[in-house]
């Protein structure tokens, strides 16, 4: 037997840890954490040694599969479901127009340095606008609000981990998530370190959450993030505490900006974030008295009602104390391949183009997911008949799923591309087996600027695709090919490929990378990077100490080289603020999210490994509700909103924040092709969110996920009502 160890890395969340796998006639075996990569250090969580579980998964699909009318699969092969496909969507193209044609890519593609890339690459060469991503579920805002203040959507700040004294977190949960927007392994280690050194950790969260716990907590109530900033901020100008240098150098606007803070004191707010006043007024002090202070945001202050007014002010925050763009602060990555910049060039960014239904506007290429169902439903030119579905499983993770089902009976053809028959892929006409993350090589793209310390890794396949699998570029290019599309967005590239001119995504991106700002030029730049130099290094390249400040002045694409605090679209959304406090009486509770250490949002739980110890779903009621509304420690409740209802088990608890209930998403599975994770029951959360596109975030389309009105009442099972019922005879 032969056995081989093989350096790779994992890519099911943002550190990108470091792997090493035992590969034994060509079959993984064990992946263990790689104690040489430089960052990771011999660090990797749960969910990575687990990835072995699901590479081996019985319950994975190797073969093409195309669903029988009574709903089960039958095994074809690649020719058959290609042909098939292409010719059904050919039909489709020719009746409808090729903006009949659409495509939800899920979060795991975002790992792929090809998936995403081609997938935007078809659907421009079928022209076809129906691109959804789950960033509308996630980071939407985030883009947008970048957009907004730097004119690019692609700066994305990132706290200066290794230099700040002072980290201001909202919404996030790294001890659990691992980081996200960041990229930074041994997070704990990191955040541990700022405090370690004197400095403080402050997470601003509904929940004591692992990380809250583990620092510093102030409790605010669920999606009220927007009325905390600004008073952050009116504390800040009123008591002249503003970097006045920092203001004078980077911004325009200024003056907007303390207009719009001026009536949301803290007094005024705390009734709706629920923080005392005089607790809000220090840490405003604080803050502004940091020599180095870092803010940051992550899902929980995306998910609200306000994501991109939330993301704007935490920049803002940043930028007024003087620690935007500063070591020790919110810094900017500089991606040694730098592909955001071609894809502005293309005309990716925001608001090129409205979504049909809702006119909302494209973020990064997107439009919002919530939307899927009605833009199927919904007649008219650009109706969507057929529904590409690649590493997602928008059935659980986007608003109302169900709703989302019903719609794709009505398509002409629907294919899904995944590594299961998911809970969505179950409604498919074909199931198109991809490989897994050790089954190709890759580069992490996306991440290069995100990285906390400046990083670069490349990784070939550790083995052979089990099965069948192939990659989702190589399929693309399969239909593509099928229907008469060159997949590429750039058009002078489509012609070249109708002459045989292909690129391939490694050459791609061997292309950029040398020709990027620290590639080698291909030979003129001595020390510069090539694919040689990153193959001697397999454990991975970092190629700074630090991310340095002063980068943006450099990077803003607004004619003056300053960040706007005076968006006309920003100074909109702080007015609507003012409407209602967002109570409703029959609704008197607030349902957020969370995230746990051994689930991965939907796609995880059939790993045994992860689900030892009977794991199950719940969700987390303060005691006082319970009492309030006769709920039991591990009993059956129902959840209600004003869009659905859902019943699970409650864990009473006093993490969460009195009038807060918290559920973790991407559970609740009802397919076909999990064994472990449909046995373990649940509840679909996102049943109780709205795909009204009256309900989505103006700005960006983010789903509402976070803050949703809710109301608690006992679900009695049959024994326990039948016991009430004697009870009642007897007395
Ligand atoms: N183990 C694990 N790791 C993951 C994932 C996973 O599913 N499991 N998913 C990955 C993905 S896709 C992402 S995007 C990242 C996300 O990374 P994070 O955003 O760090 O992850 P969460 O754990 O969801 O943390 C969000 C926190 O926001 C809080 N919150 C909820 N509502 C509000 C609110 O209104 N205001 C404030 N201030 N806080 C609020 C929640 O209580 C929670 O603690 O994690 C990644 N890592
Ligand atoms: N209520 C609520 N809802 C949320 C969130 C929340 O915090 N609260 N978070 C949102 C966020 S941040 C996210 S990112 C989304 C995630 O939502 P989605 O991206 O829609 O779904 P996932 O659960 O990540 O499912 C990923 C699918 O991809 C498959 N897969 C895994 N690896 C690969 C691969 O390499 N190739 C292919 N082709 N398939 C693969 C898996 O089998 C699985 O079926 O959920 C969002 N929904
Ligand atoms: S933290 Fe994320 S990247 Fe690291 S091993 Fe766990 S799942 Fe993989
Ligand atoms: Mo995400």
């Amino acid at each position: 037997m032969a056995t081989e160890k093989k350096v790779t890395y994992c890519r099911i969340c943002e550190p990108l840890c470091g792997l090493v796998a035992t590969v034994e006639d060509g079959r993984v075996t064990k992946l263990r954490p790689d104690a040489d990569h430089p960052l990771s250090r011999g660090f990797a969580c749960p969910k990575g040694i687990a990835m072995a579980e699901v590479q081996n998964d019985p319950d994975r699909v190797l073969h093409p599969l195309r669903r029988r009318d009574d709903g089960s699969f039958e095994r074809i092969t690649w020719p058959e479901a290609l042909d098939e496909i292409g010719a059904r969507l050919r039909r489709i193209r020719d009746r409808h127009g090729g903006e009949a044609i659409g495509w939800y890519m899920g979060n795991p593609s975002a790992f792929s340095y090809s998936h995403p890339l081609w997938v935007k690459a078809f659907l421009d060469g079928v022209g076809s606008p129906h691109w959804y991503t789950a960033s509308s579920q996630d980071v939407s805002n985030r883009f947008a609000a970048s957009a907004l203040l730097y004119g690019s959507a692609y700066l994305l700040p990132i706290p200066d981990l290794a230099r700040t004294d002072f980290l201001l977190m909202v919404g996030a949960n790294p001890l659990v998530s691992h980081g996200s927007v960041m990229s930074a392994p041994r997070v704990k280690e990191q955040l541990d370190a700022i405090t370690e050194r004197g400095g403080r950790v402050v997470v601003v969260d509904p929940r004591r959450s692992e990380t809250a716990r583990a620092f510093e907590h102030l409790a605010v109530d669920p999606d009220s993030d927007a009325w905390l900033l600004l008073s952050l901020l009116q504390v800040i100008f009123a008591e002249r505490l503003e970097d006045r240098a920092a203001l004078a150098r980077q911004a325009a606007g200024v003056e907007a900006l303390r207009a719009l803070c001026r009536p949301h004191t803290p007094e005024a707010t705390a009734q709706r974030t629920g923080v005392p006043a005089a607790e809000v007024a220090k840490l405003a002090r604080d803050l502004a008295a940091a020599e180095r202070a870092a803010v940051y945001g992550r899902t929980g202050s995306c998910l609200g009602r306000n994501g991109t007014l939330v993301a704007f002010l935490l920049d803002a925050l940043n930028l007024v104390t003087g620690n935007l763009d500063h070591e020790g602060g919110a810094v900017f990555g500089d991606s040694p391949l730098p592909f955001e910049e071609l894809l502005e060039r293309l005309g990716v960014g925001y608001g090129n183009g409205r979504s049909r239904i809702g006119g909302f506007p494209e973020v990064i290429g997107a439009l919002p997911a919530s939307l899927i169902a009605k833009e199927i439903t919904t007649p008219g030119p650009g109706q969507i008949r057929a529904l590409f579905v690649s590493a997602g499983n928008p059935l659980l993770s986007v608003p109302n799923g169900d709703e989302l089902e019903a719609a794709m009976s009505e398509l002409d053809l629907c294919v899904a591309i995944d590594l299961y028959v998911s809970d969505t892929a179950r409604h498919a006409d074909f199931v198109l087996p991809a490989t897994t993350f050790l089954e190709r090589e890759d580069f992490p793209l996306p991440f290069l600027g995100l990285f906390t310390t400046p990083f670069i890794q490349m990784t070939e396949a550790v083995v052979e695709p089990r099965g069948e699998a192939r990659q989702e570029w190589d399929i693309i290019e399969e239909i593509a090919e099928r229907i008469g599309v060159v997949p590429s967005s750039v058009a002078a590239l489509r012609l070249l490929g109708r002459l045989g001119l292909r690129l391939s995504p490694r050459r791609l991106v061997e292309l950029g990378l040398r020709l990027g700002p620290k590639g080698d030029l291909f030979g003129l730049r001595r020390g510069g990077l090539n694919p040689r130099r990153l193959r001697d290094h397999p454990h991975g390249l970092v190629l700074a100490e630090h991310r340095e400040g002063g980068v943006l002045a450099r990077k803003i694409r607004h004619p003056d080289k300053r960040v706007r605090l005076d968006p006309p679209e920003i100074r909109a959304e702080a007015e609507r603020l003012a409407a209602g406090n967002g109570h409703h009486p029959d609704l008197p509770l607030r349902l957020i999210g969370l995230r746990e250490l051994r689930s991965h949002n939907s796609w995880m739980h059939n790993a045994p490994l992860l689900m030892r110890g009977g794991r199950t779903h719940a969700a987390r009621v303060h005691p006082e509700d319970a009492e309030r509304y006769g709920i039991g420690d591990g009993k059956r409740c129902r959840i209600s909103s004003a869009y659905g209802s859902i019943e699970i088990d409650a864990k009473l608890t006093d993490e969460v924040k009195p009038g807060t209930v918290a559920v973790p998403h991407g559970w609740g599975h009802r397919s076909g092709g999990w064994t472990v994770a449909n046995e373990a029951g649940g509840a679909n959360v996102n049943l109780l969110a709205s795909s009204d596109p009256d309900d989505l975030e103006r700005l960006a389309g983010m789903a509402f996920l976070n803050g949703i009105p809710v109301r608690l009442e006992p679900v009695r099972t049959a024994i326990e009502s039948g016991a009430e019922q004697s009870a009642t005879a007897v007395g």
